[in-house]
């Protein structure tokens, strides 16, 4: 196991789309079992494989909260199959955005089907913090960040202070 470097915003990365999976095989599971490590780490509660610079539609995520059992949930080239008309806010946040947090609207219950680290097809019911943590993670393997369900006034004020922040470092 290993921990992994997160990319941060503005990466150019972080706005690719993802590829598919073809097989679920020794190496993506090494990968999934590197991002637990690296989401335990950090910490967080989801974390997709692009954030460690892994241009494939991985996600891991686990929403237990501390003190309780770990739940750990590894997924491969997941699809949302329906989603509640209800909607939830939930304040959130993101590793490759740190220390920004604001709330964001999405759907409330949704279905996903997906590969388990055996490669076994699997369909969960997911609601509460588990749904919006999952939405935020699928929108990471489409090029998509949190910052992007927000205003553009917002949005742009949090990437620019992340380009300025940038800029800074490396004029050092
Ligand atoms: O650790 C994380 N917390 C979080 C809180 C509310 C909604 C989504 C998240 S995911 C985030 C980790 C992360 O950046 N995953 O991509
Ligand atoms: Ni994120």
């Amino acid at each position: 196991m290993a921990i992994l470097p997160i990319i941060e915003l503005p990466d150019p990365r972080l706005r690719l789309v993802s590829e598919p999976v073809s097989k679920i095989d020794a190496a993506i599971r090494q990968l999934m079992d590197d991002m637990l490590e690296t989401m335990y780490d950090a910490p967080g509660i989801g974390l997709a494989a692009i954030q460690v610079a892994v241009p494939k539609r991985v996600l891991v995520v686990d929403v237990a909260r501390e003190g309780e059992e770990p739940t750990p949930l590894c997924v491969a080239n997941p699809e949302i199959v329906w989603a509640s008309e209800e909607k939830n806010i939930y304040q959130e946040g993101c590793l490759s955005i740190p220390e920004y947090y604001e709330d964001v609207e999405r759907p409330e219950k949704v279905r996903m089907r997906y590969l388990d680290r055996d490669g076994k097809t699997q369909e969960i019911n997911a609601d509460g913090l588990l749904a919006t943590c999952l939405q935020h993670e699928i929108d990471h393997l489409n090029g998509v960040l949190f910052i992007d369900h927000l205003s553009r006034l917002k949005r742009e004020r949090v990437q620019k202070k992340f380009v300025k922040a940038a800029r800074l470092r490396s004029d050092e």
